[in-house]
């Protein structure tokens, strides 16, 4: 890949800005982010950017919230080049985004109560693809205007580990993107941004410096209703598997489950991935209050109406 002088200026003149549409134009274009057996659906709606600082002393904490092996982003990018971590220049930054699930495909898991819809498990497996050829994209432009990036996700040295709670890995995507402001983890462990739980997402960390965007979240689990008292158990009654509780999520049974649903269920079998292994489920993420939005927005406006009450799905 080459860029145009024009387009070295642009990016020159506002990085932050242009890393972000370049993205946003990468996703919005690409033939990559359409099923072309399935008359060029589109599975990601527009992605949400945002920037955390390489030094942010959440990736020191994730060593013990995680595990040690979670790599810092200096770590992430030194061991790519083959570098010691104190080698490489004072400010790093993590480019993080999110992909929001297409209304269609959200629907397709609404209405299931077993096993994931036809359209969530394709972009389950084909959309997994795609965030990968953008990670690579990603990579590929900072490396070409000269700056060392690396996509953690894709490196040999990415590996998911096992303890007494179940799967974690050395570089868990939802941690860099809580780390960049995106959103907040929740009762079902998933990740609650401004467009919602239904998402998958991705990060790259780079020597190229970009603007840290403001963390408004006030903790953790801050966009998570039952977080802040609200009688919302709206994704453990989705769960088939009783992998959720009023303690949160259990990553045994939900793997469990899983894999349980592989193709070898006789549910599977018409019109799904066949030629894959990873069905996906993700039933706790649709026809819940946080499926498409930040439901403490919604929270918010019921407040000013007189009171917390049970908020309507797609209400
Ligand atoms: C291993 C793995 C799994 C495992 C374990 C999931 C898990 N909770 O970790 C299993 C097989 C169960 C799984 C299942 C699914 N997965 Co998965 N999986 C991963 C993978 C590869 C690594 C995750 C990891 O390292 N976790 C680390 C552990 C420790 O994190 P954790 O338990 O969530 O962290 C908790 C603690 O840190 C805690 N915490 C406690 N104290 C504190 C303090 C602070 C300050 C903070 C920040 C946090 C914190 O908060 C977290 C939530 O409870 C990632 C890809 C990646 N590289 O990130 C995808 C990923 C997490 N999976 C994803 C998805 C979509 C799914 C499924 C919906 C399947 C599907 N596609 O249909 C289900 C949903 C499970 C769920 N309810 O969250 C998405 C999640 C996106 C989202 N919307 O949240 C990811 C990020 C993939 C991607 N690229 O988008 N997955
Ligand atoms: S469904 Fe309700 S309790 Fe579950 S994660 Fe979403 S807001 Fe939290
Ligand atoms: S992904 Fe499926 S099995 Fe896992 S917690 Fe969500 S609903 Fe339950």
């Amino acid at each position: 890949m080459s860029l145009a002088p024009a387009t070295a200026a642009k990016f020159h003149s506002n990085p932050a800005e242009f890393v972000e549409q370049e993205i946003k134009d990468f996703v919005g274009a690409s033939p990559d982010n359409r099923l072309s057996f399935l008359d060029d659906y589109v599975m990601w709606n527009e992605p949400l950017v945002k920037y955390a600082a390489g030094d942010n002393p959440l990736f020191d904490q994730y060593k013990s919230i995680i595990a040690p092996t979670h790599l810092t982003p200096r770590e992430a990018l030194a061991k790519a080049y083959d570098k010691e971590p104190e080698d490489l220049q004072s400010r790093l930054s993590v480019i993080s985004w999110i992909l929001p699930a297409a209304e269609a495909t959200r629907d397709s898991n609404s209405a299931e109560t077993e096993v994931p819809g036809r359209l969530w498990s394709h972009t389950r497996w084909h959309g997994e693809v795609f965030n990968g050829i953008l990670r690579n994209h990603v990579v590929d432009f900072l490396t070409e205007m000269g700056y060392m990036a690396v996509a953690p996700f894709l490196q040999p040295y990415f590996r998911t580990f096992a303890n007494e709670k179940g799967p974690y890995s050395n570089w868990s995507e939802r941690h860099a993107a809580y780390a960049a402001g995106h959103g907040t983890f929740s009762l079902s462990d998933g990740f609650i941004t401004e467009a919602g739980i239904a998402h998958r997402c991705g990060s790259v960390v780079t020597d190229l410096e970009l603007p840290a965007s403001p963390m408004t979240a006030t903790g953790p689990y801050a966009n998570c209703l039952f977080d802040v008292g609200v009688n919302c158990r709206a994704c453990m009654i989705r769960c088939p598997a009783d992998a959720i509780t009023e303690n949160g999520h259990d990553k045994i049974k939900c793997q469990e489950y899983l894999v349980s649903i592989g193709y070898s269920s006789a549910a599977l079998k018409d019109g799904y991935n066949n030629e894959t292994s990873v069905a996906g489920c993700g039933l706790c993420q649709t026809k819940v209050p946080c499926e498409f939005v930040n439901p403490m927005h919604k929270l918010k406006r019921i407040e000013r109406w007189g009171g917390v009450q049970v908020i309507p799905h797609k209400g």
